[in-house]
């Protein structure tokens, strides 16, 4: 027994990668605070007596060791983790209260005596938030096959390094990176606990509640072209400037969305070009983050918003393109292991997520659940995000539970 808790692993994870943007934490994957906090975890995983092995996509495994009652080769694994990187100026909790309470569950099992009857590993998913190349769940897509590799090697920073470049700085051959059949095959079910992102479990006065679905989800990149000049010798009437009609757009984002119950659109990231303060810009890039649980509203969404797009970028004397970045449909998770684990967690509330997780991406191929640990500001992707120490221990207790009902059923 290790005599850790998740409060003492999360502080640890706070000191590492404390790259602070608005008090909160920036860990893009493969940056030096990131880079650390893998290391760390290594540690903690040897610490642990599990065998971890880094696989093509960057996805960090760590099997525990103890033989198993079955044939192992034959028996699916169980699986149970979450990710490390972050958004910018990110919450202490959102990836990292699931890695902690996964190690946490494994002192847990240790201490009851519990032997696994099939592999049991956790797992770390690299560039979950989509922070640094721009598409969320980069590492369980390329494992899953849910993205093409090339797309993958070509995805590109704010410094226009290439994730082949960057991959390739950190370990990996950006040649095999991409789908991983055999890794999957071995999959039976997967588990991530993660900090709820929302009001649920604050409304139901719980601590830890069960995933139900997952709000589909999309990432679209507009680019509005107008007429770069000087911001002195340039009168009014003679402008093009596509910083006007990005301002505009942004509202009509708002508005698309409040016309659709329950639908959620964002611009969170505008970057004009060339962005200096006596320069008209000729160019300013937008990205739109799009949502709803049924996929058809959100492409009417999209939709709507770029038919409004085009109308106002042509008003400014501009023009306006839409690529899409990335799309994830909703998620149902497995019903019958959402049932299981409702047995093994009494009381515990049913939740949607409107945040996208890997177990979105990996419910496609794999029996998954989610587990939502109580966050009382009922805010994330910001400093803001918080979790209670005895709500966090109770998480790791409650994953301990759902893991040992899965590995001794
Ligand atoms: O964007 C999301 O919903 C997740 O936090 N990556
Ligand atoms: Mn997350
Ligand atoms: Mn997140
Ligand atoms: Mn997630």
């Amino acid at each position: 027994m290790t005599g850790d808790t998740v409060t003492g692993l999360l502080a640890e994870i706070a000191a590492i990668g404390a790259d602070r943007v608005r008090g909160g934490y920036s860990r893009p994957v493969f940056s030096t605070a990131e880079h650390d906090l893998r290391a760390w975890y290594l540690a903690q995983a040897a610490k642990r007596g599990l065998r971890v092995d880094t696989d093509r996509n960057g996805v960090i495994w760590a099997w525990w060791p103890e033989g198993t009652g079955v044939d192992a080769a034959a028996a699916k694994a169980v699986v149970t983790g979450s990710h490390l990187d972050s958004v910018p100026g990110g919450g202490a909790f959102d990836g990292p209260l699931g890695v902690a309470s996964a190690l946490v569950a494994v002192d847990l099992l240790r201490a009851r005596g519990v032997r696994p009857l099939c592999p049991f590993a956790l797992a770390v998913f690299p560039e979950e938030e989509g922070s640094r190349f721009g598409v969320a769940c980069l590492g369980s897509r390329l494992l899953t096959g849910t993205i093409d590799p090339d797309r993958a090697r070509s995805l590109t920073d704010l410094n226009g390094d290439t994730f082949a470049e960057v991959a390739a700085r950190n370990g990996l051959d950006p040649r095999f990176v991409g789908t991983d059949p055999e890794s999957v095959a071995r999959l039976g079910t997967f588990v991530e606990l993660h900090v709820e992102q929302g009001r649920g479990l604050i409304d139901a006065q719980q601590s830890v509640g069960i995933g139900s679905a997952v709000l589909g989800h999309g990432r679209w990149r507009l680019s509005v072209s107008g007429e770069g000049n000087h911001a002195g010798t340039t009168l009014m009437a003679d402008r093009k400037d596509p910083m006007v009609a990005a301002a505009r757009l942004v509202v009509l984002v708002r508005d698309t969305a409040r016309a659709h119950p329950q639908a959620r659109a964002t611009v969170g990231r505008l970057q004009p070009v060339p962005g200096g303060t006596n320069v008209i810009a000729s160019r300013v890039d937008l990205w739109l983050d799009a949502r709803h649980m049924d996929d058809a509203v959100t492409a009417s969404v999209v939709a709507e918003i770029y038919a409004g797009a085009e109308l106002i970028a042509a008003e400014e004397g501009c023009t306006v393109t839409l690529t899409e970045e990335s799309l994830s449909a909703t998620v149902h998770f497995d019903p019958a292991l959402r049932d299981r684990l409702a047995v093994v967690l009494p009381g515990a509330p049913v939740l949607d997520t409107g945040a996208g997780h890997d177990a979105a991406i990996l419910s496609g191929f794999v029996s998954t659940a989610m587990l939502f640990v109580r966050n009382p500001s009922g805010i994330s992707h910001s400093p803001e995000e918080y979790v209670e120490d005895s709500d966090a221990e109770a998480g790791a207790a409650a994953l301990a539970d759902a893991l040992q009902a899965l590995l001794v059923p």
